[in-house]
């Protein structure tokens, strides 16, 4: 069905056929664009954003662009086409047709998975609030925010699921998802990671890598779903994630870009040589990687535990299925299967063979890490062009863990376990410092001439768009 934009919500799921419905999300409405206000970008809500919007559900045109304010963009209800007599890939239920309601024995579980969903986006918005002041260019500007209406976006593509398929109890998970505040202390976003803060612009590429990624992996889980209406949302959602991820890893290759050539242009040949990068007002090697330990350990923590009975249950259910589910050649019902898994045993981590389906987070995970792998080798690449013996690395999983198995212990970026004593007199040599913190902060004066980026960041290869590099992506205000 195509996108009807004449609607206040736009939406391709018929929403004026259903009266209730659409009373309910248009009684929403107004308190999301009231968060937005209050909580979206700040200072910005006025200014004119070259953004996308979802035209279209077709994966080869869906989206058009054009100059909007924030607060005018038309935030819409979109599914992706339903696949014919579409039947459940995984668990119990393998090959029964897929459900279009709820089936009352996985109410809960399902509403819980759409909720902690859901609550990730308004999180993510929150998060990035107020890193608009401080752009090292209109083109970053323009990528922030379309980061953002698109999270605003996902928000409303869970609140659909909600309103629509579990009734009163959906409305008030609905209402408290614009009530939570990321890194609130009474009420918190449910997430530990939606709760962190998101300081800086390398913070944000790295949060766009690490933590939209981990979006990426648990969408393609959910798209497996039985549940018909959350896979066809996922699906569409994924469509838009991956440029968040494509901001992630370019930004970072950019800043890591522009610290080569400036050590080069200045004779460095040490890029450990921390004062020294620094001095030429670029972020050192090192200090990039500390972020990268940070982002990438707090994102493995959103894949829960390792061994995790909520997981199989919501397999065997046939509500989340492994990442591309249907590709993979097995029964897809695992019952005797076993998957080997990271533990702490007798003080040592080792693998140990756990069974497949209590194991289906670790597994989620592994995925992440192999897709993690692939910036890393092109972010490396720019640094070893240049000249320079660095490489970045992803930590060991038992480094700097708050869920599962590595939670109560220390180890090193290397695996290796360390007391406490060690690990607080050590672990600013591998997390970001108040003194790195303050450094990259310094970096941080916004830079919004046409073409003009910060001296710290290199320019993109190639504009949004195809658009040419004096283009005015964010029109301010003054
Ligand atoms: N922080 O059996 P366990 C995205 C809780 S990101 C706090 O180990 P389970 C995005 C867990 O809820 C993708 N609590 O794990 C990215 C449970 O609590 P209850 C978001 C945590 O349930 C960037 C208890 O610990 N989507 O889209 O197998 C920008 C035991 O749980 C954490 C999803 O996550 C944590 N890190 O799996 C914008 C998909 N981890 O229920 C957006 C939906 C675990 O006992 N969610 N707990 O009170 C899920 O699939 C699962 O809920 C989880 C956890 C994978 C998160």
């Amino acid at each position: 069905m195509a996108i009807d934009y004449q609607e206040l919500i736009p939406n391709n799921v018929n929403l004026a056929g259903d009266r209730s419905l659409q009373r309910a999300l248009e009684h929403w409405q107004p308190h999301f664009l009231d968060w937005w206000r209050q909580l979206g970008p700040s200072d910005f809500l006025s200014a004119d954003v070259y953004l996308r919007t979802a035209t279209s559900v077709d994966a080869k045109g869906w989206a058009t662009y054009g100059t909007v304010k924030m607060p005018e963009y038309r935030w819409g209800i979109f599914l992706a086409d339903a696949v014919p007599d579409r039947r459940i890939g995984f668990g119990d239920e393998f090959g029964k047709p897929a459900w279009q309601q709820v089936p009352g024995e996985h109410r809960s579980t399902l509403r819980r998975l759409i909720v902690t969903q859901g609550d990730t986006e308004p999180a993510s918005v929150e998060q990035l609030r107020r890193l608009g002041e401080t752009c090292p260019s209109l083109y970053d500007l323009r990528n922030l925010f379309q980061v953002n209406v698109e999270e605003g976006r996902h928000l409303w593509a869970m609140v659909y699921l909600l309103q629509k398929y579990f009734g009163r109890d959906g409305r008030e998970e609905a209402d408290e998802l614009l009530r939570r505040r990321s890194g609130d202390a009474d009420s918190p976003r449910m997430l530990g990671a939606f709760n962190e803060a998101t300081p800086d612009w390398l913070s944000f590429f790295m949060f766009t890598y690490f933590t939209d990624r981990d979006g990426k992996m648990q969408l393609h889980s959910l798209a497996q779903s039985g549940f018909d209406p959350l896979s066809r949302t996922c699906r569409f959602m994924l469509t838009e994630e991956a440029h968040h991820m494509f901001v992630g890893e370019t930004g970072i290759s950019r800043v890591v870009q522009r610290t080569c050539e400036a050590m080069r242009a200045a004779g460095i040949s040490d890029p450990t040589d921390i004062a020294k990068v620094r001095a030429l007002g670029v972020i050192d090697l090192p200090t990039i990687q500390k972020k990268l330990n940070l982002h990438y350990t707090l994102s493995l923590d959103l894949f829960g535990s390792e061994v995790s009975t909520n997981a199989a249950n919501a397999f065997n259910a046939g509500i989340k299925g492994r990442y591309h589910e249907t590709q993979i050649k097995d029964d897809h019902r695992l019952q005797n299967d076993t998957y080997p898994v990271l533990k702490l045993v007798d003080g040592q981590i080792k693998r140990v063979d756990e069974p497949a389906l209590t194991a289906l987070n670790m597994r989620l995970r592994d995925d992440y890490t192999q897709d993690c792998v692939k910036g890393l080798l092109r972010w490396n690449k720019i640094i070893s062009l240049a000249g320079y013996d660095f490489k970045l690395t992803l930590p060991n999983v038992a480094f700097h863990r708050a869920i599962g198995e590595f939670k109560d212990i220390h180890a090193t970026p290397d695996g290796v376990l360390i007391d406490d004593a060690t690990w607080n007199r050590r672990r600013h040599e591998w997390l970001p410092s108040t003194a790195d913190g303050d450094f990259i902060a310094s970096l941080m004066t916004p830079v919004t001439g046409t073409g003009e980026f910060a001296p710290w960041i290199s320019p993109p290869k190639v504009g949004i768009d195809n658009k040419p590099g004096d283009f005015e992506y964010v029109k301010i205000e003054t």
